[in-house]
């Protein structure tokens, strides 16, 4: 364990950098209950979860140090530097935790970032190839993605031989078998309403408001449901952006929201890299991701009068700048996940994500746009339609600020780590059309 690291912890709770009131930072006992809906014989055997939520809880819970409830150290004076330095270890993962919502949600201003690109006429999520030249726009994944992604995988059943199709909540197809895909949509739902409440200065000195999307393509998109009397209900996605006219509030952004939105990474590992010692992306080019993290040199520019003017904003400071990953391609089949650092060659699979380098995550599940007649894992085409192609935001602001880099004309490295599903080894690689600075 890096000794600098160490020092920042006992730092940090020296500090008192911590947070009083833990009690709201655990699974709701609403999912303890759920265990049994999840273990009913009325449910098919086949896709019931044998590791379920609450086993996983009480597992958590026997592993932790202090509280058994609380995920992170109490403030209390006793522990502050007392703590043995094991003690820590136990709570890297839930810092990890805060420090990927704190990248996914709290560094993203503009719609575009937290909710993905705008679905307008001609966007394609999921063709092989998108021909931009006659309309057609490639999806973009948005932070919030990922971290709805990552609950249905810890919730799932990724890579367990016994459930190849990883149901219920690995796979979209069978995920609203299981009730927890309810609570956790409610939660999808009510994080997008915190989200609007962050100020801009949480990361940033800006102070631009963050916004839905404003287009009519946007607002009027329509979805159909069916209600309690089995009648059909076509509501827009303007009549659901304020959930107080479809009869609901939340409850008041928690001291545990406030953990990862207000969280301070880690200080930087000061680890010496050249940028001009890696090579470029090559522009609409073939660009791999292999199960190895791969480094690149991402020349930076200067955001203009016209970048704030495409992007509606009225000066530059308003500008969120980001690192772009163009065009990823992924089999609909496979598991992908990418974490991204900067200016930290070094990262690997193993690296913690509470560091000042790490600018976030993007996770792709197993897909069910497939052959909807045979299973997933019967379904082993590699034809075309079976990949999606998607571009991926990293929002760097902050990240820059803190690794000291205040100027637009220092070029970064950006360092690209795969993962497998629940951290293992990468199965394939990935290929991607081009990697660039872009400003939102
Ligand atoms: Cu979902």
């Amino acid at each position: 364990m890096d000794s600098t690291i160490l020092a920042a912890w006992a730092t940090r709770l020296g500090k008192k950098q911590c947070f009083e009131d833990t009690s709201t930072a655990q699974v709701g006992r609403l999912h303890l209950r759920l265990c049994a809906l999840l273990a009913s014989p009325s449910r098919n055997g086949r896709r019931r979860s044998s590791t379920c939520v609450q086993s996983r809880l009480l597992q958590k819970r026997d592993s932790a140090q202090g509280s058994p409830t609380a995920l992170l150290p109490p403030c209390s004076q006793e522990n502050s530097h007392q703590i043995q330095i094991s003690a820590y270890t136990s709570y890297f993962p839930r810092y990890e935790n805060l420090c990927v919502m704190y990248n996914q949600v709290t560094t993203k201003i503009s719609a575009r970032d937290f909710l993905g690109g705008p679905y307008v006429v001609g966007t394609d999520n999921s063709a092989a190839t998108v021909n931009v030249s006659a309309g057609e726009v490639p999806g973009e994944s948005g932070g919030m993605e990922s971290v709805h992604n990552v609950a249905h995988e810890w919730t799932g059943l990724i890579n367990d031989p016994e459930h190849p199709d990883n149901e219920d909540m690995g796979n979209f197809i069978y995920a609203a078998r299981d009730p927890i895909f309810y609570s956790h949509h409610s939660n999808v739902d009510r994080l997008w309403d915190v989200w609007k409440t962050i100020p801009d200065k949480v990361t940033r000195s800006g102070n631009r408001k963050r916004m839905d999307y404003t287009s009519r393509d946007f607002l009027d998109s329509e979805f159909t449901f069916f209600d309690e009397n089995q009648d059909m209900v076509i509501v827009k996605i303007r009549d659901s952006l304020d959930s107080s006219k479809l009869g609901y509030k939340f409850t008041d952004v928690s001291e545990s929201d406030n953990m990862w939105i207000y969280y301070e990474p880690m200080p930087a590992q000061e680890y010496p890299s050249n940028s001009s010692d890696y090579p470029a992306a090559t522009p609409s080019g073939y660009n791999y991701i292999g199960t190895d993290p791969v480094s690149f040199r991402l020349d930076r520019r200067a955001p203009t009068s016209e970048d704030a003017r495409e992007k509606g904003v009225k000066n530059v400071d308003q500008l969120q700048e980001d690192v772009v990953l163009e065009r990823v391609k992924i089999p609909h089949l496979q598991y992908a996940r990418f974490d991204v650092f900067i200016n930290y060659p070094a990262a690997n699979r193993q690296t913690r994500l509470y560091m000042s380098e790490f600018v976030g995550t993007f996770t792709h599940l197993p897909s069910g746009m497939v052959d909807m007649s045979r299973s997933v894992s019967e379904s082993s085409s590699e034809s075309e339609d079976n990949f999606r192609i998607v571009t991926i935001r990293y929002s760097v602001n902050a990240a820059l600020k803190r690794l000291g880099i205040t100027d637009y004309n220092t070029d970064i490295v950006v360092t690209i780590v795969s993962k497998g599903a629940r951290n293992s080894s990468p199965k394939t690689g990935f290929t991607f059309s081009n990697l660039i600075q872009d400003f939102q």
